[in-house]
């Protein structure tokens, strides 16, 4: 492969584009930038969470997903009804690999069942809600959960089943909290839509509900985080080592009442922004709570998002308490970092995932020495790409409504804002809230392409122009690109792997990269065509 330095970036995303109609091109163009970071920081703009054209082959997946299976998926003693065809249910059954651990073995625990109203044509015809009843009545007779929560997949948005009012009136009947998504595939361009959709249903329908406080000096919530793989297990690790009091995560490895209490925490930190900044800003608005960006992937960001925490608390034994961790964790990360980065250094990577991790991920590359050489987003907005600060004016809403005119809580006898609307302000002038969130391409080298809603077409592209050394999205994409030659990591369920966040995660990353990465099986590898052309000449045939 020629060496990285030596292809013009602007002229590959001419020839990405080349083959498009002109409409598609132009619009593509926008999509696909030449990274350049000025003096100030300020990096170009990027086309983001826009339709994608029809007939491209995109990763991206549904607003059903994006609620059901991101969202609240992870929440053990939640009953997730979708109501529709079963495959949606089952095919966002577990394929997460959303991990969770109950305390005791009595503690309820719905993840190893999928639960689906199993929709027939019949139902479409005469409609669905008579069903979506019924499973309700024998989810609760079965199981006696403390709610259940119901998913809308798209037919049920085409036939107009009200599943809000089933959900009320099961509500009254059953004595338990039951809520509804309208989160119809088809909502929206992608994932990101069901986001919203879920935030601003449990921002509605769970938070809030239980003022139970949870005892500890530094009690914090961690949002969107959700234990793929393990990695929350090792967060929470971490935290306990540091006595920081985990209140609630949203939401792996989270229970139903940890939602309720959350508002008990004193401090929101945002782990994946793009999921779940609307929960952030509305508890900030509602509840008083601040809220910072930190980032646990990657022993580096790690160790910062510690000393961030330690930072709001502005207390001496915490910050030391914090050190004295970090340097310990840091032993061993150090050791195997040292030993990686000899085999590792200088490869080049290549990051298409969901609406952070293709961020998150280049840390935990450059900890090895490895480049990042193109990354992006499936469906993540500009604020990702690039940066809080230059899109100072977005919006978050709770049920259709702005942020500024949510209700700030009403009832000062029973629960007293953590901070003042002017404290908040002054927080975010000394840079500890949202002012410092930096999106992914202001650290990123110029010259790296960034590409948004990457297409199956351009991912082929990419691949033979640069060579990389290791290739990271999801499942849809894996088996193209090992059919290429080129070693495939799964971003997001991570293969059979993780965790990969925190300390000992991040060591367990560079020793799984390493063996990627420095493996010759690859080479060995040859498509069937290539040793057999007769095959490609009778597939040019048919
Ligand atoms: Fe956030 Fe996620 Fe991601 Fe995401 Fe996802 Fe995921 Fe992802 Mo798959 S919440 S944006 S919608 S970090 S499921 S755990 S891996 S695309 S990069
Ligand atoms: C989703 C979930 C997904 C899909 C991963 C993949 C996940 O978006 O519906 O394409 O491999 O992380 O499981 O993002």
């Amino acid at each position: 492969a020629p060496a990285a330095e030596a292809i013009d970036p602007a002229a590959v995303k001419q020839e990405l584009i080349a083959k498009y109609p002109t409409k598609v091109a132009r619009k593509r163009g926008k999509q696909i930038i030449v990274n350049r970071v000025g003096e100030d920081c300020s990096v170009p703009e990027i086309g983001a969470n826009t339709r994608t054209i029809p007939g491209i082959i995109t990763q991206r997946g549904c607003s059903y997903a994006g609620c059901k299976g991101v969202v609240l998926g992870p929440t053990r003693d939640l009953v997730n009804l979708t109501h529709g065809p079963i495959g949606c249910g089952f095919y966002s059954w577990l394929t997460r690999r959303n991990q969770t651990r109950p305390a005791t073995p009595e503690e309820a625990n719905f993840m190893p069942y999928c639960f689906s109203t199993d929709l027939q044509d019949e139902d479409i015809v005469f409609g669905g809600e008579k069903k979506l009843r019924a499973a309700i009545l024998e989810a609760y007779d079965i199981f006696h959960p403390k709610a259940i929560s119901i998913f809308a997949t798209c037919p049920v948005g085409l036939i107009g089943d009200d599943i809000h009012t089933v959900a009320k009136e099961m509500k009254e009947r059953l004595g338990i909290n039951v809520f509804a998504f309208s989160c119809e595939g088809y909502k929206g361009v992608s994932q990101s839509a069901g986001h919203h959709i879920a935030n601003n249903g449990i921002f509605k329908h769970v938070v809030g509900l239980d003022d139970t406080s949870r005892e500890g000096k530094y009690r914090i919530n961690l949002l969107g985080e959700y234990n793929i793989g393990g990695d929350a297990f090792e967060i929470e690790r971490v935290l306990e080592k540091c006595g920081i009091t985990l209140v609630a995560t949203f939401s792996g490895n989270s229970t139903y009442e940890q939602f309720a209490s959350s508002h008990m925490a004193d401090l929101n930190t945002v782990m994946c922004h793009r999921s779940i900044n609307y929960v952030a800003e509305m508890m900030e608005r509602k509840f008083g709570i601040p809220w910072i960006k930190t980032n646990f992937i990657g022993a580096g960001s790690a160790a910062k998002s510690l000393r961030k925490i330690a930072k709001y608390f502005e207390d001496r034994e915490l910050s030391d308490r914090v050190e004295e961790i970090i340097a310990e964790e840091m032993v061993e990360v150090e050791k195997v970092q040292a030993e990686v980065r000899a085999r590792c250094e200088g490869k080049l990577a290549m990051l298409f995932v969901g609406g952070s991790r293709a961020h998150h991920y280049q840390d935990l590359f450059a900890e090895i020495g490895m480049r990042t050489i193109s990354a992006g987003y499936e469906f993540a907005h500009r604020d990702d790409y690039e940066g809080r600060r230059v899109l100072p004016d977005i919006k978050v809403d709770a049920d259709s409504r702005s942020i500024e005119e949510l209700e700030v809580h009403p009832d000062p006898d029973r629960y007293r804002p953590r901070k003042t609307a002017e404290q908040i302000a002054e927080l975010k002038r000394d840079g500890l809230s949202f002012n410092d969130y930096e999106g992914m391409m202001v650290r990123m080298a110029d010259g790296t392409l960034v590409i948004d809603d990457i297409s199956q077409y351009e991912t082929e592209r990419m691949i033979e122009t640069y060579k990389p050394a290791i290739f990271c999205a999801g499942i849809k994409e894996k088996y193209a690109v090992q059919k290429k030659g080129i070693p495939m990591k799964q971003l997001h369920s991570y293969d059979s792997g993780g965790p990969y966040a925190g300390f000992k995660g991040a060591v367990n990353f560079y020793r799984e990269i390493d063996r990627m990465v420095n493996s010759r099986i690859w080479s060995y590898l040859k498509a069937p065509w290539q040793t057999n052309p007769e095959l490609a000449a009778t597939y040019a045939c048919e």
